[in-house]
């Protein structure tokens, strides 16, 4: 099996076999994607059937694949049946038999929908599907299909997980632009159209005279792929860039001045798609500074834009992050919908409004944002997080898909019908003229794209969802699963399933029933971190004390966040007999004794999920070892070591959310295993030559609190075994910070069995949650009186610091 990077993601085009196709390609129009899509069918066929297809531009004598434009096709073809109409970038699929010859049709209304049927044509080749009787219409959800990536100009990227910037570096474009061509060649593949490429946090420079040039190259390099550029500007522009002493959007001055640099960009880039607006959000200047509306801001760019066909995406995002965290009715959860929803009517046609999927913050777990519902005379788009800021930043396998289908699906009864979010958001319910989905995605450098390998699913599966909101979860990962890792039933039965129980694993082992991730708020949204999210202004409270847990945001006690959904949903949440269990701790406070539906009570889910969800988190490395020499050795071994290092750190996590409870509630596990740990030996505890030992802080991220660092050239840490002799697997806690690359030996009786280097990239420079990590070594065999000592030399900054040892039977 040859070696693969990933870098081809699910566009691998590697042989299959037993398929057909016909010989000649026709293509009959030209345009820029017209010859991208003869190209990629070309590469595909090469590729997977080891044939060259003839290229022709007329119709042969004999079989053929044609690619075209409808009235192309209908002209070529007369007598071949095909729709009056398909609306923008929708494609036909069709095999026809013409005057003796088979014709493999592939037609949509634009030469970018042609592009999108020939990817979906080669998909189908791929997984092997019957192409002789395909007759089919595909036609996209919503015009708006975008990612937002969140690119700094310096290279950075802001919540990226996977290296630095394709686009930029030290204040610039990048000279080699290929990279970003692929990239657009992935998203045209599964139907994206657009790209935002910086930082929604936008950098001024980016529409600056002097920067638009490099922009130019950049939309040269997404032209081939029918993904429209778009930017984020700063709100603020007109008077950084522009030195106009305002910047009111009601001053005429400013809308001039908008107006031109719209005219500008449009010149320089004319299918530009248009701006991304982030404003009066977490310190980003906007309308508020004038006393006007987000209406107001959003209608002067988007009247700039709109003689050039352009939209203004405004960011629903936004909240007040400096909130008296003592006032028990303030709320963020409010926030969106109490900014937007009476502004609704007063936004252009060619502006809309982009609605993260839950009030608060891409959340492992929240209800879907109640402003979706609210507004409908209002154009929206639907943010989705790629990148899993909050869900395990690519270290952990979270695919998102099953939680976006639940969002997708949830109705709001926002009219007297059901109305699905799918339904609203992509304009459909309310006839709206715009509507889309978007994800932030924070692509990066790592050859795979994402970073780990099987992360990229969930790029796959928001293509093909924004284009298509009803196709199931099972279907999608099926699909990515063959493309990305073949075929072989094996193979498809472990990854699909894996991936299809990881989101829940995670957040078993994370947030339980709703009271948000419990991660480290204020900083990198990774690690366990309980108490980070309380007695500050940000609003990610949990409100846990010694009693019980939850924030109250019922209508007759709380914050009357629930009242912002329409009655039959808020009716839903606002008693406790039918909020689910898996949303209660969003919805309401309740003491750790209060009982769930299913008859546990709080705090001892608490403690089982999680347990539960670290032993899942165990199970994946093992489940994923049965595909070896069934995939490429490469990749097996990336995402094996991955799996490793996530059943390592959901034990961290498990650790640090069921101590902190305990100790809040003061109520025990009834099943006795919080705080009791057989096998485990501090690092304190063992006998110390240079290591002292030291406080962590949070404590719970921590055994016992506790690590020991080490301050000289080298350190030991050494116990005697006294136990059963046998076979054991020994892990060590130990703390990967950033800042060095500390070495560790691991002995038994003067024999090393492992040596390694704490040198991932994890986000802090501290013993923490984050950087807490495991080192296991199977199946060592112990006999009392052996002596185990693990050794430390740190580097640069790192202290080879150690939490403890842990030695478990082998095998359990
Ligand atoms: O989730 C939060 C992130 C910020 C981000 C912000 C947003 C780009 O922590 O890093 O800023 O959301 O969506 O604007």
């Amino acid at each position: 099996m040859n070696a693969e990077t990933g870098y081809d993601a699910w566009l691998r085009y590697v042989p299959v076999h037993g398929a057909t196709l016909p010989p000649t390609l026709v293509t009959l129009d030209d345009s820029v994607l017209m010859r991208s899509a003869r190209e990629e069918m070309s590469r595909g066929v090469l590729g997977m059937l080891r044939k060259s297809l003839r290229a022709e531009t007329t119709m042969p004598n004999g079989d053929c694949i044609l690619l075209g434009t409808l009235p192309a096709v209908r002209r070529a073809v007369p007598d071949v049946e095909l729709p009056e109409t398909l609306g923008e970038d929708a494609y036909v699929l069709k095999a026809v038999r013409i005057g003796g010859r088979s014709v493999l049709l592939v037609v949509s209304s634009n030469d970018r929908g042609v592009l999108y049927g020939t990817f979906a044509l080669l998909r189908k080749v791929a997984l092997g599907e019957d192409l002789q009787r395909m007759d089919e219409t595909h036609t996209p959800l919503a015009p708006i299909r975008w990612t937002n990536e969140w690119d700094n100009l310096d290279g950075s990227i802001e919540r990226g997980y996977a290296g630095r910037s394709i686009f930029f570096e030290g204040g610039n474009v990048l000279a080699d632009l290929r990279r970003a061509g692929d990239y657009a060649r992935l998203l045209a593949s599964i139907g994206i159209d657009g790209c935002t490429v910086n930082n929604v946090n936008a950098n001024v420079r980016v529409i600056t005279p002097e920067f638009l040039p490099q922009l130019v190259r950049l939309a040269d390099a997404f032209r081939p792929w029918g993904v429209h550029l778009s930017i984020a500007v700063d709100f603020s522009s007109p008077k950084l860039v522009g030195h106009l002493d305002t910047f009111d959007p009601l001053d005429p001055k400013v809308a001039e001045w908008w107006k031109q640099k719209a005219d500008e960009i449009y010149r320089a880039i004319p299918d530009l798609g248009g701006f991304l607006l982030k404003a009066d959000s977490e310190g980003r200047v906007g309308p508020s500074t004038y006393g006007r509306t987000h209406a107001d801001a959003a209608n002067v760019i988007a009247r700039a834009l709109k003689p050039h066909g352009g939209v203004l995406v405004y960011r629903g995002f936004v909240y007040d992050h400096h909130m008296d965290w003592r006032n028990l009715k303030n709320d963020r959860a409010r926030a969106a919908y109490d900014n937007f929803a009476r502004l609704d009517g007063q936004f252009d046609d060619n502006a809309l409004v982009q609605i993260k999927y839950g009030p608060i913050d891409f959340q492992v777990r929240e209800p879907v944002s109640p402003l979706i519902g609210a507004l409908h005379a209002t154009n929206e788009t639907l943010e989705f997080q790629v990148t899993q800021e909050y869900t395990g930043q690519q270290r952990h396998l979270c695919f998102l898909l099953p939680m976006w289908k639940e969002i997708l699906d949830f109705d709001l009864h926002a009219a007297d019908r059901p109305t699905p979010v799918k339904e609203i958001v992509s304009g459909k319910a309310f006839h709206r003229p715009l509507g889309g989905f978007v994800a932030v995605t924070n692509v990066g450098r790592d050859p795979n794209w994402l970073g780990h390998d099987l992360a990229v699913a969930n790029l796959y599966a928001f293509g093909r969802i924004a284009w298509n909101a009803d196709l199931t979860a099972k279907q999608i990962i099926d699909e990515w699963t063959r493309l990305t890792f073949g075929s072989d039933p094996h193979v498809v039965d472990a990854i699909t399933k894996m991936q299809l129980e990881s989101w829940r694993v995670y957040e078993e082992y994370t947030g339980p029933l709703g009271a948000g991730g419990l991660t480290d708020i204020i900083g990198a949204h990774y690690g366990p971190g309980i108490e980070s999210s309380e007695r500050n202004g940000w609003g990610q409270w949990h409100r846990a004390d010694e009693k019980g847990v939850g924030m109250d945001r019922t209508v007759a006690t709380g914050t009357g966040f629930i009242g912002q959904y329409t009655p039959p949903v808020a009716s839903l949440y606002e008693s406790l007999a039918t909020c689910p269990d898996n949303l209660l701790l969003f919805m309401h406070h309740v003491p750790y004794t209060y009982a769930l539906h299913s008859g546990k009570t709080v705090i001892q889910h608490i403690y089982d999920s999680h347990y539960d969800g670290a032993e899942e988190a165990q199970r994946f490395p093992r489940r994923w070892q049965t595909l070896r020499g069934k995939i490429d050795e490469e990749r097996y071994q990336a995402v094996l070591g991955r799996l490793e290092y996530q059943a390592g750190h959901a034990i961290v996590w498990r650790d640090a959310v069921c101590n902190w409870f305990e100790k809040a509630s003061h109520i025990q596990d009834a099943q006795g295993r919080v705080g009791h740990h057989p096998g485990r030996i501090e690092a304190e505890s063992m006998s110390l030559d240079g290591y002292t030992v030291t406080g962590v802080q949070p404590w719970e991220t921590a055994s016992g609190g506790k690590a020991v660092t080490c301050q000289a050239a080298q350190c030991t840490s050494v116990m005697r075994f006294n136990e059963q002799g046998g076979r054991y697997d020994m892990s060590v806690e130990y703390f990967d910070q950033n800042n060095g690359a500390a070495h560790y030996d691991l002995s038994v009786g003067g024999k090393v069995l492992g040596r390694w280097t704490a040198d991932r990239a994890l986000p802090t420079n501290k013993l923490d949650g984050h950087s807490s990590t495991r080192y296991t070594v199977t199946g060592v065999k112990l006999a009392p009186g052996d002596e185990i000592r693990i050794t430390g030399r740190p580097q640069g900054g790192e202290l080879a610091s150690l939490d403890y040892l842990e030695l478990q039977p082998a095998g359990k």
